[in-house]
């Protein structure tokens, strides 16, 4: 068995900077990733259109001058290519891959109390030993298939978006169906379309989506945001969302009818999170609220030539940005191509499938290739999907069987020494995540550099914090009308999950100044231990 004084699982992004953090302090680290390679979710969302929501100056890593001096991003949205390319000159620049085990699937991880040590085991790569267990498992990694009724009789091929074959996949010609129209399917749907014969969109709900107006970036452009990265980060870091752009300025109530056509104008025509993030009575006024969503149904409908087919995409059973908005390029304008067909699947269900394509109740469509676009098993779907065993052999998926939480998003209580970077209860999702992550792992960094300095060996959420911090992210996001929709951050994409709001509302800074106070306050809220004291 192989000891190390702590086990990251996942390389991703949260699980490289743990590492190099880990370093620093002088600890010796194992990374476990189950991929061949770093870049967690971008290692496998390779369908075609995969590219970032958040802009590529945002969306990475500030803790280095050197790598954000170093690294150049092409366009404003990144591509999955350049995020991998991105993780993977991190990896070698730090030198981090002679600490990580590829191809190492986590199957389990026990905690033994007496010892005071976590015992982590893998599907045939060996079983390791660590203090401290670092899940880095992200919160958008285990892709969620859906039970669709008689998919084994399909004799085409089905791809997830989420585990897209390496090589890449052909579909000239191609009959093609897609199921899901979130942001996979609003980002895969308008390259598919241009490559097959014919692409059937199979549509239960539709989204919210904004334009990305994506295109490279000028190097004279590059270049002053290489300039003024200090003053970026720096804003980024004092935000909601994590992110340097302008946010929370406007109120759509306030503005009279013409100011506010404007504002949302504007808005567009920027693109992207910023026609969310730049009202700050959008998420917690149905009014308002209501206003953004009708100008965006208004656009569809102008940018949509099929009356009926723009109204099947306009959404309506949700408010705008309570389910994660899509950003898209030519989402609504590829439903003008001959060869797209939108069927919704809501009023006219999928019944079942044939050797060579699909029914729905009232028609057959013959299909070659069917692509599922149906998500994840967000924010828990890693941690749940191993067996993790804390105090008297408790399981972490029978304690989240309610619903899952975390104090500060980070510990959990009777699962002493393991810590989940952008866990349920922290603004992970919510926030630009590069940044939660950083922000996680430079507070966990804090904590361990104090535990070794004071000889601690044990760190537990107490239950009671836990419970109450709990209780705040609730009431918060209960105070927005993100509760509002089925969605993803709610757990309600998968069947039998427990309904809970898991991502923490009240804005990255809010939460940075919280943690930040409660390691002032001692780490209040921590039980600490030295092994004396247990054996005592
Ligand atoms: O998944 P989703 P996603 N029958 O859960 C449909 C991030 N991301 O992979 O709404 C029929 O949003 C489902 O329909 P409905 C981003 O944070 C980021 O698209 O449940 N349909 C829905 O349309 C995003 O929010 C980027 O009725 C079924 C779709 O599948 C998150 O990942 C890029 C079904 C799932 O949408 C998830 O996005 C891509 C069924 N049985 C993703 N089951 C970036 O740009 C599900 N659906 C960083």
């Amino acid at each position: 068995m192989a000891d190390f004084d702590a086990v990251v699982v996942g390389a991703g992004f949260a699980g490289l900077y743990m590492l190099h953090k880990l370093r620093g302090l002088g600890l010796t680290c194992r990374v476990l990733e189950a991929g061949s390679g770093v870049g967690g979710t971008w290692f496998w969302n390779r369908y075609p259109g995969a590219r970032c929501d958040v802009e590529s100056f945002s969306y990475s890593y500030s803790f280095s001058e050197e790598i954000q001096q170093d690294w150049n991003c092409s366009h404003r949205y990144a591509m999955q290519p350049e995020i991998l390319a991105y993780a993977n000159f991190v990896a070698d620049r730090l030198d981090l891959r002679r600490d990580i085990g590829f191809g190492t699937r986590v199957s389990a991880a026990h905690y033994d109390e007496q010892q005071q040590y976590w015992f982590v085991d893998t599907s045939g790569q060996g079983s390791f030993r660590a203090r401290f267990l670092i899940m880095a498992t992200g919160c958008l990694s285990v892709p969620k298939v859906p039970d669709l009724p008689g998919l084994a009789n399909f004799r085409g091929e089905v791809l997830h978006t989420a585990d897209w074959p390496r090589e890449g996949y052909d579909f000239a010609g191609k009959r093609v169906g897609v199921v899901g129209t979130g942001s996979s399917g609003v980002q895969a749907i308008p390259i598919i379309a241009r490559q097959a014969g014919h692409l059937t969109v199979f549509q239960r709900t539709p989204n919210f989506s904004i334009p990305a107006w994506n295109g490279p970036l000028p190097e004279s452009q590059r270049q002053q945001m290489k300039n003024d990265y200090r003053a970026l980060r720096t804003k980024a870091r004092n935000s909601y969302a994590g992110d340097y752009a302008d946010e929370y300025y406007l109120s759509i109530l306030e503005m009279t009818p013409e100011a506010r056509e404007e504002a949302f104008e504007k808005r567009w025509r920027e693109g992207g999170f910023n026609y969310q993030y730049a009202f700050r009575d959008l998420m917690d006024n149905a009014a308002a609220n209501e206003l953004a969503a009708d100008f965006v149904r208004r656009k569809i409908r102008a940018i949509v030539r099929d009356a009926a087919t723009a109204e099947r995409l306009c959404p309506r059973d949700h408010p705008i940005g309570a389910k994660r908005l899509c950003v898209d390029s030519e989402y609504y304008e590829t439903y003008n191509r001959p060869n797209v067909t939108l069927v919704d699947i809501k009023s006219d269900p999928i019944t079942g499938f044939s050797a060579d394509g699909l029914k729905t109740r009232s028609t057959r469509y013959p299909l070659d290739t069917l692509v599922l676009a149906t998500g994840f098993d967000a924010m828990t779907g890693a941690l749940t999907a191993i067996d993790i065993r804390g105090r008297r052999r408790e399981s972490l998926k029978d304690r989240w069987r309610d619903g899952a939480g975390a104090y500060l998003g980070l510990a959990v209580a009777g699962f002493p020494n393991m810590f989940v970077i952008t866990g349920p209860g922290s603004p992970s999702v919510l926030a630009n995540v590069i940044l939660a992550i950083e922000q996680h792992v430079e507070w966990l960094g804090d904590f361990l550099r104090h535990a070794k300095a004071h000889g601690i060996t044990e760190i537990e959420a107490d239950a009671a914090a836990e419970d109450s911090w709990m209780a705040g992210v609730r009431d918060s996001a209960d105070r927005t009308l993100y509760p509002q929709a089925n969605s993803w951050y709610m757990g309600a994409n998968v069947p039998g999950k427990p309904r809970v709001f898991m991502p923490y509302v009240d804005g990255f800074q809010v939460y940075e100044a919280a943690c930040k106070e409660v390691a002032a306050a001692g780490y209040r809220g921590f039980h600490l231990a030295r092994a004396t004291d247990v054996a005592a």
